[in-house]
């Protein structure tokens, strides 16, 4: 993969992360959640953030708990730790890993009773919140 820090990729998205989708007319959108509700407004069925008030909002709460308490110290723990991040977390503190670790143990009981009550992470339908838990915990 090439490099996010290039000074074209740069002119793209200045946070230098990926993904960032280009649009014809040039419009850039980054963030991965930004770009799903592009998506879902182009391609609203089957809906992957909810449809009525009530499930737009739960699965919005699930999701961000998740993003938080879940995706972040999970992301913490990988490249505040492990060797192959050096270069991409500078400084990387390995003390700020080891802090990680005990909150996505805390979080996970949180995530295995709310499947044990809904059959997906937002509720009775899979939507965005399932795909964020799925990005930490298969990484
Ligand atoms: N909040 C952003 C996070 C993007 C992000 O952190 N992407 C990582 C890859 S998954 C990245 O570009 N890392 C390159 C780097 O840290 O230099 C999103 O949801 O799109």
């Amino acid at each position: 993969m090439a490099p996010c820090n290039t000074a074209v990729y740069t002119a793209i998205n200045a946070l230098q992360r990926v993904p960032a989708l280009m649009l014809d007319d040039g419009t850039v959108i980054a963030e991965s959640i930004a770009i799903c509700r592009y998506f879902e407004v182009l391609n609203p069925s089957p809906p992957m953030f909810g449809t009525d008030a009530v499930e737009q909002a739960v699965v919005e709460m699930w999701n961000r708990r998740i993003e938080h308490h879940l995706f972040f110290p999970v992301s913490q723990v990988f490249r505040h730790l492990h060797p192959a991040m050096k270069d991409f977390e500078v400084p990387q503190l390995a003390a700020w890993g080891e802090v990680n670790k005990p909150r996505v143990a805390a979080f996970l009981p949180i995530l295995d009773r709310r499947l044990e009550a809904s059959p997906f992470v937002g509720g009775v339908d899979y939507s965005v919140a399932d795909i964020t838990a799925l990005v930490p915990l298969t990484s």
